[in-house]
């Protein structure tokens, strides 16, 4: 089958060697397109030199940070123009085991889009400091209760059919940070597309550190506010 991963980087050096591989044990024919917003750790020599050994490697290098949620968007985009049903998406900071992708295939034939959730393996964020496991379950308490998804919203490992979701409804999920995933999953949700949830352990991060920023939380709440706003009046 044939299918593109997008992996977007911002200072992932140590980590873009050790995801390529694994991906690479698993499915000799995964494609890769690295999405890296001016990376200056190195980690775009390290994209290239994979380039040069795998012809299944691309990459995107754009001038400055634009945020993960425009590189989804972005990748997206280049995977649909290239013709591609199936595009993953999974970080490249080692926290999202390619492991997973096998169940997320299998599941998606009766789906539209299989994302993977933190919640339904006990002790899953084992490993995480805790003002992390914090933010992860407020965040998702929060979203069950004011939005009334029960989904792992926030995560960015998922797998879409796009024989089957339309890419415009991607595309009106506004933020281009973090925020995207939230705003996205509740946006195709409310259309009425089939989700799938794949449970998955999380381990932390051992390598690099996390990009998220205190002004990322802060519009994510917002983009909270904003849903919560619109679902009460009816316009999502
Ligand atoms: N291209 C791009 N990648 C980003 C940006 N922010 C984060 N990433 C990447 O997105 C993935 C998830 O980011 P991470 O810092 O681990 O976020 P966390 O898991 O929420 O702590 C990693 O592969 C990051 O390198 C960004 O602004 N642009
Ligand atoms: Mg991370």
């Amino acid at each position: 089958m044939r299918f593109l991963i997008i992996i977007p980087t911002l200072n992932e050096k140590g980590n873009i060697e050790i995801i390529y591989n694994k991906i690479f044990k698993i499915f000799k024919n995964a494609n890769i397109l690295f999405i890296d917003d001016n990376s200056k750790d190195g980690s775009k020599d390290e994209i290239i030199k994979l380039k040069k050994k795998n012809k299944r490697v691309s990459f995107i290098f754009r001038k400055r940070k634009l945020g993960i949620g425009s590189a989804h968007k972005l990748g997206i985009n280049i995977g649909i123009r290239r013709k591609y049903r199936f595009i993953l998406t999974m970080d490249c900071d080692g926290t999202h085991d390619p492991k997973y992708i096998v169940n997320m295939f299998k599941a998606i034939n009766k789906n539209d889009l299989v994302l993977t959730n933190r919640f339904l393996n006990k002790n899953s964020i084992k490993g995480w400091e805790f003002k992390r496991i914090f933010i992860t379950k407020v965040r998702h308490y929060l979203v069950k209760i004011f939005l009334g998804s029960e989904l792992d919203s926030s995560g960015g490992f998922r797998l879409y059919d796009f024989k089957k979701v339309d890419y415009l409804d991607i595309k009106k999920a506004k933020d281009n940070g973090y925020s995207f995933f939230i705003e996205s999953t509740i946006l195709l949700e409310n259309r009425g597309y089939k989700i799938y949830e794949i449970p998955i352990n999380l381990p932390a991060r051992v390598l690099g550190s996390s990009k998220m920023r205190f002004v990322d939380l802060f519009y994510g709440f917002l983009t909270l506010i904003k849903f919560f706003y619109k679902r009460l009046t009816n316009k999502i």
